[in-house]
């Protein structure tokens, strides 16, 4: 996983909870003198066990945590690339190119990274449907990524986890419907 996210992650532990359960939190999951930089990649069990902490600290269940984080992470990613998040006019226009647009721009301007397969459809005026498949099983993550992006365009959005690979599917069925405020 890159630096990008755990520093989302650290972002998010900070404001909640302060500098000093961050610092707990990265003895425990981390080596010494352990420092996320962006572009470069860390083990991914250290990104799970820090927000397993994070939910035994705040009692949350572990996809508690992940979509809230996912939902901060959004906004965490459109600082680091505001011209990416820009070029979209609409949530369902971002969202259906999550996959062919947003990540392929990733893929360049990172060294190999870990990205999920998302296929996402526009089945009619205020429903989606995607599917989710990623060996890292973070599709609460991406529920809270759902999310961030609904709040960034203004929109009330609703999932539905139709099915999950947490429950042994080959991939995650999320429904999306989302209303755009009249106004
Ligand atoms: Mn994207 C990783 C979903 C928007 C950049 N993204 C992930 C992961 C999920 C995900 C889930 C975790 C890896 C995995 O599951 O295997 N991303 C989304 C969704 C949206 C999204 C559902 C919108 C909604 N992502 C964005 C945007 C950016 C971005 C916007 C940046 C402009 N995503 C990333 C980067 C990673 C990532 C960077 C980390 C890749 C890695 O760790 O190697
Ligand atoms: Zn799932």
């Amino acid at each position: 996983m890159k630096g990008v996210i755990f520093r989302g992650l650290e972002a998010l532990v900070i404001e909640k909870c302060g500098m000093a359960a961050w610092d707990d939190l990265l003895e425990k999951n981390a080596p010494e003198g352990r420092v996320y930089i962006s572009a470069e990649s860390y083990p991914d069990e250290e990104i799970v066990g820090l927000a397993q902490d994070v939910a035994t600290a705040l009692s949350m269940s572990m996809p508690e945590v992940l979509k809230a984080f996912g939902e901060y992470l959004f906004s965490h990613l459109k600082a680091r690339h505001p011209a990416i998040v820009d070029s979209f006019n609409s949530f369902a226009d971002l969202i259906i190119s999550i996959d062919k647009v947003i990540h392929v721009e990733v893929a360049k301007l990172y060294h190999e990274p870990n990205l999920p397969e998302i296929d996402a459809q526009i089945i009619e005026d205020g429903f989606i449907l995607m599917r989710y498949n990623s060996k890292r099983q973070l599709c609460m993550c991406a529920e809270g990524l759902i999310f961030g992006a609904a709040a960034h365009y203004g929109v009330d959005a609703k999932l539905n986890h139709a099915q999950c690979m947490h429950d042994g599917f080959d991939s995650c069925l999320i429904e999306i419907k989302y209303e755009t405020p009249h106004g």
